[in-house]
């Protein structure tokens, strides 16, 4: 299947596990609906990749000759009640990767192989709310970034899920005003050596169970234009360096405490 020079949006209802696709110019969207197999597609120039509108227990995607995605969009896809839909990207030859949450999403999100990964929740759209909750496991990734932000106040994005990335060192979160983001469960972020929280939402990184920054050397808190002060970490101490945090509007770094709500 070879696209136009447009920005096209493809609907499949039911797409050949091994379909071939050329998106050519513009910015292509090819959107799985109900989507419920294991794919293992080839495509080229096709820049997001949309899953819609399901509640399989399992979904599987293939990359490794998937050439140019951008973007994975989750839309609708899985139930908190019967369960979560279970999605694994595997061989992706992507360096990053974002993933954008619209609507409600219960997923355990499984990445390998993708060292940076940028997930987004909200769409900027009154007629959406939008959450991703559940599980995400980064197998390879050093670089994680979060925003909740619906570009709209009251819209109140949520990101909250138990976030297995042992060999993530850097965390960016942006949390927009009245949007919540929570890290939480057995949440593992022990290779964390820096953090940088921006926004005025609720965060939470880490709980009772989690490991953040427990086999780091370098752990530093930074916490900036977090005008709220609704910010609450829990940083693990190891190595008898100290854990240190910043308070907005002071220079400087200040001690904090093993297990200190920050
Ligand atoms: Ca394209
Ligand atoms: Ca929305």
């Amino acid at each position: 299947m070879k696209l136009g020079e447009g920005d096209d949006v493809i609907r499949a209802w039911s797409i050949s596990a091994t379909a071939s696709i050329d998106g050519g110019a513009g910015e292509d969207n090819l959107v799985l609906e109900g989507a419920h197999n294991n794919y293992a597609l080839t495509s080229s120039e096709v820049e997001t990749l949309t899953l819609a509108n399901t509640n399989a227990s399992s979904i599987g995607l293939v990359g490794e000759n998937m050439d140019g995605v951008e973007n994975l969009v989750l839309k609708n896809v899985g139930n908190a009640v019967s369960g979560n839909t279970d999605i694994t990207l595997a061989n992706f030859p992507n360096s990053e990767l974002n993933v954008q949450a619209v609507n409600q999403n219960a997923v355990d999100l499984s990445i390998a192989d993708i060292p940076v990964v940028n997930v987004v929740v909200g769409d900027g759209k009154t007629n959406t709310h939008d959450a991703l909750t559940g599980t995400l496991n980064l197998g390879s990734a050093t670089n994680l970034n979060i925003t909740a932000d619906d570009g709209i106040n009251g819209a109140n994005p949520t990101f909250s899920a138990e976030v297995n990335a042992n060999r993530v060192n850097y965390l960016g979160i942006d949390a927009a005003n009245g949007s919540r983001v929570t890290l939480g469960g057995q949440t593992d972020l022990g290779a964390l050596s820096n953090v940088d929280v921006s926004g005025a939402g609720n965060v939470q990184l880490g709980s009772a169970g989690s490991l953040i920054g427990s086999a780091s050397k370098k752990r530093l808190c930074e916490y900036r234009k977090h005008e709220r002060r609704n910010f609450h970490g829990l940083f693990h101490r190891q190595y008898g360096h100290r854990q240190q945090y910043r308070l907005p509007g002071r220079a400087g770094f200040k001690p904090c405490e093993q297990r200190h709500l920050c």
